[in-house]
């Protein structure tokens, strides 16, 4: 067995996007190569936004544990609790679970969520082009910065109509909780507030869809995996930055250059922590497969590392497997 490491004093890449562009390439090309993480701060996306998402998700997280399972199950979408997918695992967490692509509409599921449901599908639409575009600005960086010829060959992927991008938003209440009691507000007393020890909200995973991008509130609990067996706790965000991670099939199509990296969230007793996750996927028939600049030039892997799959076939995959499975494994070229 691996035991367990907390390393407080690793410092994780944070990026100034209002940089000088080459500057920012090169900052992001390391992180994500490095780490397959990073923050980022003057990322152009409006306060406002952030906020009227938050606002709708706090509403909705404080109603009554009857009227949000009215939201439920989350299979494909919608509200769940403690159960994460669909093979056993758990984790002291419950979510809204919602699709991210503009061109689908919300507005049937929202009207479980929201008693304004035109209200709440306007913060998602909002929400969502916004973060869609940044993802978007990240992945011609990123390209540019791998010196991939087409540019926008990873962006096309999230701008396509039938990208099956989501939106997940996770609460984790602090962990004296039982869902029927539960009301968004109601942290433990001072008194019962224990911050040292802490449970999974989330269990350790990667992401499997292109990239993440995350944003919470000041509750801390985000953990990223370096190594197997050493944790680096990600500081809560100052308010404007988001949290980037890199993605299984972003490995894929990096030829392995861009590490998806393994985290997980931690609840301890005292403050109730929320993260809008959005994950940027591609549509369920598109061929995942590395440009070919890059099987030429990734230092020692002149091959391609991977065989081509669709998206639709590697969440498959992913769906059949734990949350902790190592997934992308299975698609290497024999
Ligand atoms: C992890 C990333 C996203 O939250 C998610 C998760 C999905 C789910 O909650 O239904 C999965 C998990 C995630 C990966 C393995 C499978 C599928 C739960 C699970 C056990 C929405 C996703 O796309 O993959």
């Amino acid at each position: 067995m691996v035991s367990e490491n907390i390393q407080e004093n690793i410092k994780l890449p944070i990026i100034d996007l209002s940089l000088e562009k080459s500057q920012i390439i090169k900052l992001i090309v390391k992180a994500s190569e490095e780490f397959g993480f990073f923050k980022v701060f003057n990322h152009g996306v409006d306060t406002n936004v952030i906020k009227k998402m938050e606002d709708e998700s706090y509403k909705f997280f404080s109603k009554p544990f009857s009227q949000k399972q009215c939201a439920g199950p989350a299979n494909p979408y919608g509200y769940g609790c403690k159960n994460i997918g669909f093979n056993g695992d758990n984790g002291e967490v419950e979510y809204l679970l919602l699709h991210a692509n503009p061109n689908l509409c919300i507005s049937q599921i929202s009207k479980n969520i929201s008693s304004d449901p035109l209200m709440f599908s306007c913060a998602v639409n909002g929400y969502v082009e916004s973060v869609r575009e940044l993802a978007c600005k990240i992945l011609e960086l990123m390209a540019q910065g791998l010196s991939v010829q087409q540019t926008s060959v990873y962006s096309n992927l999230l701008m396509d109509l039938h990208s099956d991008s989501l939106l997940r938003i996770n609460h984790y209440p602090p962990f004296n909780w039982t869902p029927h009691l539960l009301h968004h507000d109601c942290d433990t007393s001072p008194n019962s507030c224990n911050s040292t020890v802490s449970k999974i909200g989330f269990g350790e995973h990667t992401d499997p869809q292109i990239l993440t991008i995350l944003r919470s509130n000041d509750a801390p609990g985000l953990q990223i995996s370096p190594q197997k067996g050493l944790w680096v706790p990600v500081s809560p965000h100052p308010n404007t930055a988001f949290s980037i991670f890199v993605g299984d099939t972003l490995q894929a199509l990096t030829n392995g250059r861009f590490k998806s990296v393994r985290h997980r969230a931690m609840v301890n007793s005292c403050k109730t922590r929320m993260s809008m996750v959005y994950f940027g996927a591609p549509s369920p028939h598109a061929r995942i497969c590395c440009p070919l600049e890059l099987v030429t030039t990734t230092p020692h892997k002149p091959y391609h590392l991977y065989r081509p799959f669709t998206w639709a076939e590697y969440k498959k995959a992913t769906y059949s497997m734990r949350l902790g499975d190592t997934r992308l494994d299975q698609f290497f070229r024999l």
